[in-house]
């Protein structure tokens, strides 16, 4: 199979720390997103583009096959569910934790908790085996306001230093996962180019750990 490989990326962090990933897979972006407005990125490579799609659409487009792989965070991952992908490699990158946060030291409601995220099933799945019954409300962006101005009692959002919750008067109360990026493939493109793709991850999974003890010259 030599058709071209479309690996899809979200810009920002994912974007930035792939790059180092990708460059020891010998695969150069000719563009940078942040001063493009290209979506589709050629590379150094004829045979590799870059698609620069918001970080929840990737596993859309990998699932679907416009991209062969992807690059996702669990958080994003996790809030697709289904078995559409193959998940073969934890990247390391873009680490947070995905937490339960409200404001500082305020008492739980008489009622049923309320919750704004954008993880709404993530975060019903949460409460569901907990036992607890909440309300979940789903929301876009900027969760941290919600609680500050009564729509909601808690938040489920990623932290990663805390300052924005701090800077919001919210504390983190429950920990939920522990977040990092993970490589994502197509199902159908993992058997029709199985040699291609399998090489790509191998590249891949050796930039992530580094040279092994036998591979490292004396
Ligand atoms: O920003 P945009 O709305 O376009 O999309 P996005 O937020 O989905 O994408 P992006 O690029 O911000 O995040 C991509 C992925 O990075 C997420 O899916 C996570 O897996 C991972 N990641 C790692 C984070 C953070 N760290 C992080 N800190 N994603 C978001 N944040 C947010 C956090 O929620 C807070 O609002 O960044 C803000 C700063 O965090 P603190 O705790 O350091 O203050
Ligand atoms: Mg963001």
């Amino acid at each position: 199979m030599t058709g071209i490989l479309t690996i899809a990326l979200s810009k920002g962090r994912i974007f930035k720390e792939t790059l180092p990933l990708l460059a020891h897979a010998g695969i150069v972006p000719a563009d940078d997103p942040e001063r493009s407005r290209k979506l589709i990125l050629d590379t150094n490579r004829p045979d590799v583009k870059l698609v620069i799609i918001r970080a929840t659409d990737v596993p859309t487009y990998v699932q679907y096959g416009a991209a062969q792989v992807g690059v996702a965070g669990k958080d994003v991952l996790m809030e697709y569910g289904g078995d559409g992908l193959y998940e073969p490699l934890d990247l390391g990158i873009a680490r947070c934790r995905l937490m339960v946060a409200g404001p500082v030291a305020a008492p739980p409601p008489r009622r049923r908790l309320r919750i704004a995220t954008k993880y709404v099933n993530t975060t019903r799945r949460y409460y569901a085996a907990r036992g607890e019954q909440v309300e979940v409300i789903k929301l876009y962006g900027s969760m941290e306001l919600a609680p500050l101005v009564g729509l909601a009692d808690r938040i489920v959002d990623v932290v990663d230093t805390g300052n924005t919750l701090r800077a919001n008067g919210l504390e983190p109360l429950e920990h939920i996962a522990d977040i990092s990026s993970r490589l994502v493939v197509n199902k159908a493109a993992m058997k029709m180019e199985h040699r291609r793709i399998k090489a790509f991850i191998r590249q891949i999974a050796e930039a992530v750990e580094g040279p092994r003890p036998e591979e490292q010259s004396s």
